[in-house]
Parts: C-alpha cells; structure tokens; sequence
C-alpha cells in the first residue's frame, strides 16, 4: 500500500526531503514525476508504475516519489526491476540508481540488463562520487580524484558508461543533464515508453563531495536524434569522465529494437495478453 500523498499531488509522499539544499537529486526527482505524470495523463494508471533503488544518496527518492516498489540492496536495483517485471509483465518498472551502486557493486547486473533486453528502465544519478560515504572514488570518478581513502589521488581511467552499454547491445542509451529538467523529463518519458531495456545516465553535480568535476554545463550539448550505432559509439567518446575541456553529448543516443526478456518466453506473454500478474492466474 501506497504512503500518504502530498494535498494535491499524489505522486509526492509528505515524507521531509533530506538531501542536500540545491543537491541535483531534487531535480531528478521532478523530472521523473513529470515524466510519470505525462504518462498518467497519456492514459497509463499511476498503479502501472514500480520503482526499485539502490542504496545511495540517490535512493531516498524511493521514500519521495508515491509509486510502489522495493528499496533494494547496494547495486541491487536492476535485479530486482526485472523480478519485478517478471512477476507482472504489464507493469512499467522504474530502476533508480547511483554511479557506485550501478557502475561498481552492481556492473554485472549492468551488462547482462543491456544483453538480455528486459523491458525495464534504469535511471543513474551519476555525481562522479559515492557521496552517500562522504565521497570515495566510483568508476566514473576522474583521474586524480582526491579522497580521504585515496589522498594521492585516483589512478584508473574512468569507465564510460554510455560506450560500454552500447558494446553491450543495450536497446536505449542516453544521457542527460539534470538541471535541465524539460530535458530530462522528456528523455525519462521515452526511456520508459521504449519496449526493452532503456539506460537514462543523468549527469549531476554533488554539491559536497567530488567539487572539481562540478559545472560542466557549458561544455554539454544535445544531439537532435538517435544515432546509427558507429556514430553513438565516436559521440559516446567525446566525453571521457576526465577534466577536459571537451564537449559532452546529451540526448538519446541509441534506440533499436528487439525482443525483450518477456517475449522470449511463452508465459509472460500469456500473462502480458491477459493482462494479469502471476498472482492472478487460475492454476
Ligand atoms: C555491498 C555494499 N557495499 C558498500 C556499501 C556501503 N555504501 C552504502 S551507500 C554507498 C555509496 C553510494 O554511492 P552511489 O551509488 O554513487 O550513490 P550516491 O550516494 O552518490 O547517490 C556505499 C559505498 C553497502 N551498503 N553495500
């Protein structure tokens, strides 16, 4: 059952918002219900909508947004998206995620989403930082990144998340800026209307942790539309994670389509035809 609503907004739970004043988290919080709220408004039912979040600075949005869903483990959410999917194939099922959470202790579950196509979505607060431990190098985190558990400094090359999903046949890649809300809504609003897995990287400031790597705004630019596969994997490059001066591509990259996990597999059509969960077939 759902928690209480805000007075006249039902998708917001009276829960108080903790996280940082002007931590970009608020604003991935209101692009993703503007999102939910275009979809509601398209004809899809607020109880059509599932989340799943790591644990992170980024996983209070589960105590915020009013959608059911479960509060997973470190690097667990994708996991437990696509059991959730699975269980009821009619849901649209939302994975909430960090740059640690996803790119560190969850990376297989990562890779294997974007082979197996499940049809889910997977949004990464990606501040560069695991800011939630007071800011410990991640995968994305630059070179040279000074923390208090490495005081000389970062010394791998960052991981590119968006190339690497990519390589691994992922079926929607994108990228955002979470200040530009408009961008992102609309950009969250394709990912979950995509049949398949779709991975929304949000690019976030943290505004305690990882400063150095902060307002990168004036280097990012959109690409207008999806990219034949060559072309979205030499603009994924353009943007190496590292302090540069080089662009940074937002949009959404690439989108193809093929079966997803459930249409590989008789009975989840069955359910999905039916338009039923697990629970509610007579055996
Ligand atoms: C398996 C496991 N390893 C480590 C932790 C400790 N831990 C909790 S939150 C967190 C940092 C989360 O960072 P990130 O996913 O980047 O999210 P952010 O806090 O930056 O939003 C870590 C390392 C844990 N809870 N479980």
């Amino acid at each position: 059952m759902n928690p209480p609503s805000l007075p006249g907004d039902p998708l917001r739970t009276t829960k108080k918002i903790t996280w940082c004043p002007s931590c970009p988290d608020n604003m991935i919080l209101e692009s993703s219900q503007k999102a939910i709220e275009s979809l509601i408004k398209q004809g899809h039912k607020r109880e059509s909508f599932a989340m799943t979040c790591g644990v992170g600075c980024h996983g209070k949005i589960f105590d915020y947004l009013n959608i059911s869903g479960l509060y997973g483990l470190h690097g667990r959410a994708i996991p437990l998206a696509i059991g959730i999917k699975l269980g009821n194939p009619n849901l649209n099922v939302i994975a909430f995620a960090g740059d640690g959470d996803t790119y560190s202790e969850g990376m297989a579950h990562f890779i294997h989403a974007c082979r197996f196509n499940p049809d889910i979505t997977l949004i990464v607060f990606d501040n560069q930082s695991f800011s939630l431990t007071t800011g410990q190098a991640t995968p994305t985190s630059q070179l040279g990144f000074k923390t208090k558990s490495e005081p000389l400094g970062e010394f791998n090359q960052p991981l590119n998340p968006i190339h690497l999903a990519l390589s691994a046949n992922a079926t929607f890649v994108a990228r955002c800026n979470a200040r530009d809300l408009d961008h992102t809504q609309q950009t969250i609003e394709a990912a979950i209307k995509h049949k398949g897995f779709s991975f929304v990287e949000v690019i976030q400031d943290c505004m305690v942790f990882n400063l150095e790597t902060n307002g990168k705004d004036d280097r990012m630019y959109k690409i207008p539309k999806p990219q034949k596969l060559s072309r979205a994997l030499k603009l994924a490059r353009q943007f190496d994670y590292n302090q540069s001066e080089t662009k940074i591509p937002l949009g959404i990259f690439y989108q193809t389509h093929r079966n997803t996990l459930y249409e590989e597999w008789p009975q989840l059509q069955n359910l999905k035809k039916k338009r039923i969960s697990w629970k509610q077939l007579k055996r």
